[in-house]
């Protein structure tokens, strides 16, 4: 069995060229399964990708790296049940040093497995890093960033749809210079023949001995501890404007206020779902702001929220209750939550390290 660990920062595109290969692969025959990684425990990318008919186990309130053993009893569950040829393994956005903590250990102990190591990069975001346009500022986040390209068998640089031809070649030259020797693939993850050359190159792995990272874990830890994580789940009810619409909006409205305070984003994903269809709205540092209208009559919707971004739990969290109450009042809808929390992620603590 093939497990293709899916790495990369927040935002870069991994659950959507997860989604688009199963898609793929299924249309083939193909058995997939995936399994999903967070440090919270209410996951927008699980229910979003059960939404297209995917087997979908969950890694919650911490890494791969820190929860090895989950890690394997969910493969492990899916060989037993599913029989996939081919699982991919979404790491959180950001956790790194899979090599040491996952591919290593994994190597040693179930060699059955044939693991390849897939990291993302959002290119739109790299070029604004190279040019120093980024507001993605803090040293210890972009170390992270960093590390995680260092430790790919398979560098996508994704979402080239939005850099222009000057863009692209910037992007390109720094790569090749950076990374030089390394597999980089040059991706629009929305486009199903980018997603199949990327599974064509993952056929094939090369047997060269994968090197470790050397990872300085104080300030991996610190920059994970720069984000605020918050996940929430809220019901909301509209007669007048729809509840999928007045769910839209709340979404929009958080997302300005984390905008209008200069607090930079790791990834804001919210899932609504009316009962009978779901939408995944999903902002990163480099999304421009959106209106978005569904015609849609339902007066009842779900909204599940994952917030990643670089501020304090507690000040992310009141942009929330803030949205939620303007929302509602603006709207004239009801908005109660059903659960909320923000918190900090805790010092990554691998079950196993081992180097190469
Ligand atoms: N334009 C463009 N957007 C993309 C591409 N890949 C992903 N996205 C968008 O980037 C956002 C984050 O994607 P997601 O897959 O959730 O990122 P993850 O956090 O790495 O899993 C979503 O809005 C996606 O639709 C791409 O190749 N091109
Ligand atoms: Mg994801």
């Amino acid at each position: 069995m093939k497990l293709i660990l899916t790495g990369g920062f927040l935002g870069s595109g991994k659950t959507t060229a997860i989604q688009q290969a199963c898609n793929l692969l299924l249309k083939q025959n193909i058995k997939v399964a995936v399994v999903t990684n967070d440090q919270g425990d209410e996951l927008v990318d699980s229910k979003f990708l059960q939404g297209f008919s995917i087997p979908v186990k969950e890694v919650t309130k911490g890494c791969f790296c820190c929860n090895y053993t989950v890690l394997l009893e969910n493969i492990g569950y899916f060989i037993k049940e599913i029989h996939p040829q081919i699982v991919f393994a979404e790491s959180v956005g950001s956790c790194t040093d899979l090599v040491a903590t996952i591919a290593n250990p994994l190597a040693e102990m179930h060699p059955e497995l044939t693991v390849t190591i897939s990291v993302f990069v959002d290119s739109y975001l790299l070029w604004t890093i190279i040019n120093g346009t980024s507001s993605f500022i803090d040293d210890s986040v972009r170390y992270i960033f960093k590390k995680q390209m260092e430790e790919a068998d398979v560098l996508i640089l994704n979402k080239t749809d939005l850099l222009n031809e000057q863009q692209s070649k910037e992007v390109q030259m720094f790569m090749q210079d950076e990374y030089a020797g390394k597999k980089i693939v040059l991706q629009n993850s929305l486009n199903p023949e980018d997603i199949q050359r990327w599974l064509s190159c993952l056929e094939k792995p090369e047997l060269t001995k994968r090197k470790s990272l050397e990872l300085d874990y104080e300030i991996y830890g610190e920059g994970e501890a720069k984000l605020a994580w918050l996940d929430a789940s809220v019901r909301v009810a509209n007669k007048k404007i729809s509840a999928l619409n007045a769910s839209a909006l709340l979404s929009q409205k958080i997302y300005e206020k984390i905008k209008a305070k200069g607090y930079t984003i790791g990834h804001l994903k919210f899932l609504i779902n009316d009962g009978t269809e779901q939408f995944k709205i999903s902002y990163t540092e480099t999304s421009k702001n959106e209106n978005y209208f569904f015609n849609s009559a339902s007066v009842k919707a779900s909204v599940l929220i994952n917030a990643r971004v670089q501020t304090t739990p507690k000040a992310l969290q009141e942009i929330v209750y803030k949205a939620i109450d303007e929302v509602a009042l603006q709207t004239n809808s009801t908005i109660q939550i059903q659960s909320i929390s923000a918190f900090q992620p805790g010092f990554p603590k691998p079950t196993h390290r081992i180097s190469s």
